[in-house]
């Protein structure tokens, strides 16, 4: 009898176990009830403040932490207090009282960027620090935290310090000095600085913040890339574009964000215009489907626009089905917008799904790796594969950021349902076991491989965990008739920190015009525009060796690559079949072409312009008519009506 029990409870043992081990998985076609979401949106709550009670305990302070061996680092001679600063407005998110009043004592004794003799990333700091204490600003109404921007602002102007104005990599932030990186600074980082240092222009009255950032958008602009894409490193000495990768991964991702949420934040036509040339840009160049699903994803450019579509997409492209939906209705729920744009509303849904399947199609932990490559060919089983080296998960937010705008815009609880299933594995996998580490408290870490079950870990949580990942989630669960935040008011800069979306009044306008000098600086003995060196081999390598975070700031030119570059050049190098035509070779000589008519355009005298902008409205009206578009209840908008009608007729986006 009792060898029958034993026998009976090793069997159930065994099972659960066996389950236990199983990726989460849910029916998307769940309906939940509101108080079922509310009770997972308490579990995010508790994963977060088990990640935080356990960095408090062992880390508190120190800028970097390793949750296994529960041991924090500094990444200067004096704390940063990276993680705490960029948690102050998810602690408030989650009424988390006790946790911010110590968050706030360490900014208010503890915080002293004097002391940091040390270089740190100008865009990091921007968008964690001096984004955390503005949206902690912004939600508390507390003097500290926007004394603590300012005097940090101060600090990083010093990046923006080049010939060109175009900001240095990293700063010093004892001495405010700037420090340049060898292969130049990336696309992504000094175009993603403009939400922060305009908010802080608003607040201050202070006009330089406001040129300084606005003056990179300015010589960006000024090297007229085709289609609205950007090769991902830029020379701050000569403010052109360096290399000729393209792409909407790691040093390329939050150009593109920044140009829609520039828009959204003041109401700049400029940057709207900006935004729908490279969404067309996108669609056109960087589209594929893979096989046998057709999920479709977003590619890379390594040689150009010329060259052929690479297959791989790094998990960090995954935000862009964030953007598409904010761009279809600037964030406005579809069951009250009136101004839908329904073809960036079906791709932000395309890529919501295939990021989802990174995630889903992972048997071993229903986790995403860091890169995945996927298959377009029909001999091939899988819609993706995984590189050794690509396999690790630091709990990165950009797929639940997608769930979020979408479940958001679109109201669909598919989104909510999926977004679910991510945040058990994460929870599951990420936990570190007991037995590790100084105590067995309850903490989560990042994976070094998801394809393995159990995963191996890696020693370390990034801050986004905190105030990315567990925010998305947290807002996704939230109450959707009474949600804590209004998307309608706010932009959520590139790291999730609330900013408001304001007029700009009469101390602020858009200072700049498109359509500036082509530069034409050259380098010694090539006499070629330096926008045509050929990508390094280091970054042509990097679909082998697994990615380089846009953190990390270690991709180079150097003299060799450069004389190499140039010779190849001369001899005009052969254009490769691409390994995946999204279109027809023909239609896109054609469509580059009319890009090309486009800009010339542009270059029109104020008459022509104005005959120009006559005949979009004209069309625009005709479009509007044909379409016959859904009727919708009008709901007050935070932007002037008036730009948005200018904005419409201004942007013809091209028909695909
Ligand atoms: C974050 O720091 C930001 O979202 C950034 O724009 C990209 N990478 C990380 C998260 O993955």
């Amino acid at each position: 009898m009792l060898f029958k029990a034993f026998i009976a409870s090793l069997v159930l043992y065994t099972i659960l176990y066996i389950y236990s081990l199983l990726p989460s998985s849910t029916d998307s076609t769940d309906k939940p009830s509101p108080e079922a979401w509310e009770s997972r949106k308490l579990e995010v709550k508790q994963v977060f403040l088990d990640s935080w009670h356990d960095y408090a305990r062992h880390g508190w302070g120190k800028d970097v932490y390793q949750p296994v061996s529960q041991r924090g680092t500094d990444m200067g001679p004096a704390p940063l207090g990276w993680i705490i600063v960029d948690s102050l407005d998810v602690l408030q998110l989650m009424d988390c009282e006790k946790e911010f009043s110590d968050a706030k004592s360490w900014v208010q004794n503890d915080l002293d960027y004097d002391k940091f003799d040390h270089d740190v990333s100008t865009f990091e700091t921007t968008i964690r620090m001096l984004g955390g204490l503005l949206s902690t600003y912004y939600l508390t109404d507390d003097q500290l935290f926007l004394d603590k921007a300012i005097g940090l602002a101060e600090k990083l102007s010093g990046a923006f310090d080049s010939q060109t104005g175009i900001p240095y990599a990293s700063i010093n932030l004892h001495t405010g000095v700037g420090i340049p990186a060898r292969g130049g600074s990336s696309t992504a980082e000094v175009s993603t600085l403009q939400l922060e240092f305009k908010y802080l222009a608003k607040l201050t009255g202070k006009k330089s913040y406001w040129d300084q950032v606005e003056k990179v958008m300015k010589v960006l602009d000024d090297n007229h890339v085709n289609s609205g894409l950007v090769p991902i490193f830029v020379d701050p000495d000569t403010g052109m574009y360096r290399g000729e990768l393209i792409r909407l991964g790691s040093r390329g991702d939050s150009y593109y964000e920044y140009l829609l949420k520039q828009y959204l934040q003041t109401g700049e036509t400029v940057y709207l215009k900006m935004y729908q040339e490279s969404y067309a840009g996108i669609k056109k160049y960087l589209l594929n489907k893979s096989y046998p699903s057709g999920l479709t994803f977003i590619g890379e450019r390594p040689n150009g626009l010329t060259g052929p579509l690479d297959n791989k997409m790094d998990h960090l492209v995954c935000f862009a089905g964030g953007m598409f939906a904010l761009g279809a209705t600037d964030g406005v729920p579809i069951s009250i917008s009136d101004d839908i744009d329904y073809d960036q509303l079906d791709l932000a849904k395309e890529i919501g799904k295939t990021c989802y399947r990174m995630y889903h199609d992972v048997e071993a932990t229903g986790l995403a790796p860091e890169i995945v490559v996927f298959n377009t060919d029909s001999e091939k089983k899988e819609d993706f594969y995984i590189k050794a080296n690509d396999r690790h998960n630091l709990q990165r937010p950009e797929t639940v950021e997608t769930l979020y705008y979408l479940w958001k815009i679109t109201g669909d609880e598919k989104y909510r349902n999926w977004g679910y299933e991510i945040f058990k594995n994460f929870v599951h996998y990420g936990k570190v076991p007991a037995g590790r580490g100084k105590d067995d408290e309850i903490r989560y870490t990042s994976l070094g491989d998801v394809t393995v079950n159990p995963p191996k870990l890696r020693d370390n949580m990034e801050s986004f965990w905190l105030t990315e990942t567990l925010k998305y989630l947290y807002l996704l669960f939230d109450d959707e008739e009474n949600p804590k935040w209004d998307l309608n008011r706010i932009v959520l800069n590139t790291e999730a920190h609330p900013l408001p979306r304001f007029e700009m009044g009469s101390e602020f306008k858009t200072g700049w015009k498109r359509g500036g000098e082509q530069q034409k600086k050259t380098v010694e003995n090539g006499g070629l525009l330096r926008n045509d060196f050929r990508v390094s081999s280091k970054e042509k390598g990097s679909t082998e060796e697994g990615s380089k975070d846009s953190s990390s700031g270690d991709a180079q030119l150097d003299n060799k690559l450069v004389a190499e570059a140039m010779k190849e050049k001369k001899e005009i190098p052969e254009a490769k079949e691409p390994v995946a035509k999204p279109l027809d070779e023909q239609a896109k000589e054609v469509k580059a072409k009319a890009v090309v008519e486009e800009e010339e355009e542009e270059k029109k005298s104020p008459e022509e312009m104005a005959e120009r902008v006559a005949k979009n409205k004209e069309v625009a009206e005709k479009m509007k008519q044909e379409n016959e578009i859904p009727s919708a209840k009008k709901v007050a908008r935070p932007l002037d009506d008036q730009v948005r009608e200018i904005a419409a007729n201004e942007l013809p986006v091209e028909a695909e």
